[in-house]
């Protein structure tokens, strides 16, 4: 439940909207020697919506569980997790079970799967799904029936969320019908899965499907025994009811404050000194999921907020690294694709099928895909992260221009914001010389006795020092 099954790596991409066939690639010729596992789209089958040009947020509504979406068929997927998890590669699905379709919708599914609900109809076939396994509107304290008062979580709870057709989760069928999709997921060898709208979800249901898992499979690697890593899809940004700490029980839970503080303490350095603000309600460490943005906030979806995201290249790989630098929860990645408007699908070859992510001869991506993970601070950073990992931070230094911290005695990192700074700082490390990975060795420290050094950052666009034992070896 806590344990994301990673063989030790401490983060994970989320490849959005990308295609099983170009991760199952991407896994062999990436991940695996960075050190990343990865969270994917929601493999489901879901609404296809040409009248709003194919968007992103179709997948959010799904059909079945049937695992055939826009990133590919069954066969793709299996293909894919299992040539990840042969490279030492977990993968973790984006689990959209609050809901199902919006309401007013029908049609026919590319997995074949019918769907209606509209007026009263709850249609669903192929799980099956019907009226009776809805959330009843006597339930729902709201005017219209949909979310609108995140003061009352009957209201969040049981209401509709932007009118998608809410699942009664108190029922065994709902439970035992998402239960069996989360097992067939466990059989084909995933490690865990992302709880979509945990917050308009009972924790007690929540808890209910997960009593009813199954161990991962040990013929995928797995160590006898291990379960199905939870982290749940709970935006508590001290405006409404519902807490993080509500979700403890049944795995991490997402912090989105991070996201606004990192923002903040890129923009003033000095306030990465209280990053972390458990006064605020800020989620515990060892159940805190942290990212710097995520796919609805990098858009303005979901409440968006002040994030920062690869639009601002030179801030975003600082946020990025401190992020991994730091102590505090387990990390994820984003990696995006270009675009326009905020409905946005991903790049097309035209309508609904969606392109091949292009690797460019210099190991970044072309085609519309940005790829984040694929640049050297990120990568770098991961390598610091993974190596580091067990460790507290200590030495902490900021002069609200810089920042500088040890990661127990095996690593050091330093950032500075206007791209140089020259201090003698406090390292933690044992005396010797150590290079910096971020500019392939181009600068070093040479660490003293008194485990003190001079840190030097002359680098414009990427003002960081990381620094550890086994680093770049
Ligand atoms: C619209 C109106 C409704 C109206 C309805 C009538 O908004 O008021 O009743 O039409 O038909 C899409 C459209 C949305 C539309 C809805 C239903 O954007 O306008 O309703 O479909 O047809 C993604 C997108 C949403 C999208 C949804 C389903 O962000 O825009 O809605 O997918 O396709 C809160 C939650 C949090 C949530 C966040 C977005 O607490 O849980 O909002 N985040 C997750 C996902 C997110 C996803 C969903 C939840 C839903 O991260 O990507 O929403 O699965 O903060
Ligand atoms: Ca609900």
């Amino acid at each position: 439940l806590y344990d994301p099954n990673c063989n030790g790596k401490q983060v994970m991409v989320h490849l959005f909207e990308w295609k099983w066939t170009d991760i199952a690639a991407e896994c062999e010729r990436y991940l695996a020697g960075a050190g990343f596992c990865g969270q994917v789209s929601p493999p489901t089958e879901h609404v296809i919506l040409p009248e709003n040009n194919y968007p992103w947020w179709q997948r959010y509504q799904p059909v079945s569980y049937k695992l055939y979406s826009r990133s590919g068929s069954e066969a793709d997927f299996v293909d894919m997790v299992r040539r990840c998890n042969s490279v030492g590669v977990r993968i973790y699905v984006d689990a959209v079970v609050n809901h199902m379709t919006g309401t007013g919708r029908s049609g026919t599914a590319d997995g074949g799967s019918t769907y209606n609900s509209v007026g009263d109809a709850r249609d669903f076939p192929g799980v099956p799904y019907s009226a009776e396994h809805f959330t009843p509107r006597d339930q729902c304290p709201s005017g219209d029936g949909n979310v609108n008062d995140y003061s009352n979580p009957s209201n969040v709870r049981n209401c509709y969320l932007v009118s998608l057709t809410d699942l009664y989760g108190r029922l065994d069928y709902v439970r035992d019908a998402v239960a069996g999709y989360f097992n067939h997921l466990i059989q084909v060898g995933v490690a865990g899965i992302r709880i979509d709208a945990a917050k308009h979800m009972w924790p007690e249901d929540i808890a209910a499907i997960l009593s009813r898992l199954n161990d991962l499979p040990t013929d995928q690697g797995f160590p006898a025994g291990s379960k199905f890593y939870v982290f749940q899809e709970v935006i508590d940004q001290n405006d409404g009811a519902i807490k993080v700490d509500e979700y403890y029980d049944t795995g991490y839970v997402t912090e989105f404050r991070y996201c606004s503080k990192i923002a903040w303490g890129i923009k003033d350095y000095g306030q990465l000194s209280n990053l972390i603000d458990y006064g605020w309600g800020m989620a515990r460490s060892d159940r805190a999921f942290i990212f710097t943005d995520n796919h609805d906030n990098q858009r303005g979806h979901g409440g968006g907020g002040n994030v920062i995201t690869h639009e601002s290249p030179r801030d975003y790989k600082q946020a990025v690294a401190y992020t991994l630098a730091q102590d505090y929860g387990f990390t994820r990645i984003m990696s995006s694709y270009f675009f326009d408007n905020t409905d946005q699908g991903p790049p097309s070859n035209g309508g609904y099928s969606t392109a091949d992510v292009i690797i460019n001869a210099d190991g970044s991506c072309g085609g519309g895909w940005v790829c984040e993970h694929r640049w050297n601070v990120m990568k770098k950073m991961v390598e610091f992260r993974n190596l580091v990992a067990g460790t507290t931070m200590a030495n902490y230094w900021n002069n609200g221009n810089a920042v500088a911290f040890s990661r127990g005695n095996q690593g050091f990192f330093a950032m500075a914001k206007q791209g140089s700074m020259s201090e003698t700082l406090q390292t933690g490390l044992p005396a010797g010389s150590y290079c910096n990975i971020i500019d392939d060795c181009a600068s070093s420290i040479q660490v003293g006795a008194d485990g003190t050094a001079q840190v030097n950052i002359n680098n414009y666009e990427e003002p960081i020092m990381a620094v550890c034992i086994g680093c770049g070896g």
